[in-house]
């Protein structure tokens, strides 16, 4: 049970869980029916030889479960990871908003969060180039409240009518089923070359954040535009944030590729381990707020989900925080069977008119009908709110409730008018009275149409660094699509984001940028009008650069759970090693011993040390600094083993911070044509408090030009 949990509030869901779970300790083998079995392992046959019986219930039984194990994954964000916790307030917005969430400061509101990737099946990737899904599940009191958002605050379609069509685009193609969780492919790059509005949330995918370094370090969205309702019943816009305590950090794509194969896992299992040895994930919720009356004081529209507001224009008013501190105890039943509906609001939330959001109201609770199998789907143990459910809502599949009484209809008498409706003061649930005096048109706001100066100032606000990352993204991507016409059109349209930028992935292309297009685009972005009215507008500069869309002003003052491979071989110096094993675990980091082989090795002093891995069933990308210590014996070891030099080049070239004790410094022979001493996060024999510092500043970036020639 959690440890934590000091308000009852808390436990309620893992109280409701547990009256589901069913511990097999000391408990025989029963079937569905109760009935104790004796022999699992042989169907019952006529003869020892002979055939298998149709009479044999206990092997019809066992087949016939297997045989429908599998229910069809996710359209969308199939591959994802999930934990339980909690989150707390930490003032009251009662000014903006009327929820219990929002003006209870003694409550603990259980929360489940679920993280995932977009584009691949459910066995895929970690590691894809993608958005990543963060859909968070309040069980408040007043009823659950879904915030189903992901790691970047804009989408890439403005009309819920287009999802289809973007997902079909990213998707393997569907002749030959290439490539999987991948969107460097042609319909991809067809489809949003022909779709400029998809250009901003692009950006984002191609910049450092569509590759996190862990989902404990990526921000979370909201992405719409919601309104906050109070007791009066006036309305706020609200955008919503989460920002995580360690801050947002990412890999290179190099890292990605190869630990893709050396950990396909690498999120899940960060997530789970860092739950499961008690650092808990932590985010503080922000919000945006808007006042009614300032809708239109922006250069772009509220209601469009490719815009953000930058920071700059309403700050981020932090108010609470959400902390992850238990793992699921069966991925199927929870991970799997969570069904988040963005529709799932509560008093003092409510929607905008968003079309992006109009449609996902309908599409969630639609899609899990095909996923579970059945509209009770709520009734599912992770899916039950922790509010108490009485309607009129009866029978179907899988009805797991035993509805009592004679009446099943409002209004009654027989049932003594039960159940009741709830007034308004008493937390019955009102929607936002807002006025609309409306043609009914198929068409969108003219306000929607700048696609190119958000994903401009997302360009100008990245630090050198990030902006190499975003080239080298759109030049791997374009490099695999193979009609020339598509990367034209692209080359063109990121020319209109940032010339520059177009002419360096033009550049690696073998490519020049086109002056014009062809036919089809201008239609479809709206330059033939009779084929679109919907036509994107030049770009404006209405800020210079967001400071916070960089993760170069991010956290970076501490090594939380932060992976330190200690490469050794017996002999290693055990006076260099705890010097530094020791600062390390003092805040917070993790010391992982990589040796020649498993088992235990022994220092200097004859002491022996477990083996974290052995260095054939490990990688250099799946850590986050490298410390070699000294030692004669073990050193030569080390440099006998070419995987051992391998790995520090690597370290090396992904501009991670190493440190080297006397001996050890001999496993830098193959840097000697880079300039180690004047590197900021390279140590010989320093202080590891240096070493700590440099493993906080995540990478350093400074080191890029050189690491480039680094072949590995
Ligand atoms: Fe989703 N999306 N989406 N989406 N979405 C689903 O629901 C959909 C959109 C997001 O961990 C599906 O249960 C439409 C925006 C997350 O279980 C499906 C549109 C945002 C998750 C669906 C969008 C998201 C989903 C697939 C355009 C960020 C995973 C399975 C109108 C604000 C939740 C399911 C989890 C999942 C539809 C656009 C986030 C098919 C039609 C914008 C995090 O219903």
């Amino acid at each position: 049970m959690d440890k934590d949990v000091k308000n009852p509030n808390d436990s309620e869901k893992s109280k409701q869980l547990e009256n589901y779970e069913i511990d097999y300790t000391d408990k025989p083998l029963t079937t569905r029916q109760g009935l104790k079995v004796n022999d699992t392992n042989n169907s019952l046959k006529a003869g020892e030889r002979g055939p298998t019986l149709l009479e044999d219930f206990l092997l019809r039984e066992k087949i016939h479960n297997f045989d429908h194990e599998r229910i069809p994954e996710r359209i969308v964000h199939a591959r994802g990871s999930a934990a339980h916790g909690y989150f707390e307030l930490y003032k009251s917005i009662e000014q903006y908003s009327k929820a219990g969430i929002f003006t209870d400061t003694s409550r603990k509101t259980p929360v489940f969060t679920r993280f995932s990737t977009v584009a691949g099946s459910k066995g895929s990737t970690d590691l894809a180039r993608d958005v990543r899904g963060f859909a968070v599940k309040f069980y408040t009191e007043e009823g659950n409240w879904d915030l189903v958002g992901n790691n970047m605050p804009v989408f890439f379609i403005q009309d819920a009518m287009k999802f289809p069509d973007l997902i079909h685009s990213v998707k393997p193609e569907p002749h030959r089923e290439i490539p999987q969780a991948a969107s460097a492919h042609d319909t991809f790059y067809d489809f949003v070359s022909l779709t400029t509005e998809t250009m901003h949330n692009h950006i984002w995918v191609m910049s450092d954040r569509g590759l996190p370094r862990s989902y404990r370090m990526m921000e979370g969205f909201g992405i719409h535009t919601f309104r906050l309702i109070n007791k009066e019943g006036k309305a706020h816009f609200v955008k919503f944030h989460w920002k995580p305590k360690l801050g947002v950090h990412s890999v290179t794509w190099d890292e990605a590729v190869k630990i893709s194969g050396a950990d396909s896992d690498f999120h899940r299992r960060d997530l789970w381990n860092a739950i499961d040895t008690g650092s808990y994930p932590e985010w503080e919720l922000g919000i945006q707020v808007v006042a009614e009356e300032d809708e239109h004081k922006f250069d772009f529209d509220l209601l469009d989900a490719t815009k953000l507001i930058p920071e700059e224009m309403v700050p981020v008013e932090i108010i609470g925080k959400m902390v992850l501190n238990r793992n699921p105890e069966n991925f199927f039943a929870e991970t799997e069977q969570v069904a988040f509906l963005p529709g799932n609001i509560v008093p003092g939330i409510d929607f905008t008119n968003d079309p992006l959001l109009q449609g996902r109201l309908f599409s969630y609770r639609d899609t899990q009908l095909s996923r579970l199998g059945s509209h009770n789907f709520h009734q599912i143990p992770i899916n039950r709110p922790v509010a108490p459910v009485y309607n009129n809502q009866r029978d179907g599949h899988m009805q797991m409730e035993i509805h009592k009484g004679r009446t099943a209809y409002f209004p009654n008498t027989i049932g003594g008018g039960c159940p009741y409706l709830s007034k308004v003061e008493d937390g019955g649930f009102e929607s936002y009275q807002e006025k609309i005096d409306a043609h009914k048109i198929r068409n969108r706001s003219e306000s929607f149409a700048d696609h190119f100066s958000q994903p401009a100032l997302f360009y100008r606000s990245l630090a050198p660094w990030e902006k190499e990352h975003v080239i080298s993204a759109y030049s791997f991507e374009l490099g695999k699509c193979e009609i020339q016409a598509i990367k034209s059109r692209m080359l063109y349209i990121i020319s209109k984001i940032d010339k520059d930028m177009a002419a360096k992935v033009a550049d690696n292309l073998g490519m020049d940028i086109p002056d014009t297009v062809e036919k089809p685009l201008n239609q479809a972005i709206g330059a033939d009008a009779e084929v679109s009215k919907h036509q994107p507008k030049e770009k404006k500069v209405y800020l210079e650069a967001s400071k916070k869309l960089s993760q170069d002003h991010t956290v970076f003052d501490t090594i939380e759970t932060r992976q330190v491979a200690v490469l050794v071989a017996d002999g290693f110096s055990m006076s260099d090693f705890e010097k530094v094993e020791k600062t390390v675990k003092d805040q917070g980091g993790l010391i992982k011993i990589i040796a020649p082989h498993g088992g235990t090795v022994t220092c200097d002093q004859n002491m022996e040390h477990e083996v974290n891995a052995a260095i054939m069933t490990t990688e250099s990308v799946l850590f986050d600094a490298v410390f070699i210590p000294g030692g004669k014996k073990s050193v030569e070891t080390l440099l006998s083993k070419a995987k051992f030099s391998k790995f520090v080049k690597e370290a090396y070239k992904h501009c991670k911070a190493i440190a080297v004790a006397n001996e050890g410094e001999q496993l830098l022979a193959d840097l000697k044509e880079q300039d180690v001493s004047k590197d900021k996060a390279i140590f010989i024999n320093k202080d590891s408090e240096a070493f700590c510092k440099a493993i906080a500043q995540h990478r350093n970036w400074d080191r890029m030009p050189s690491a480039e020639k680094i072949a590995v």
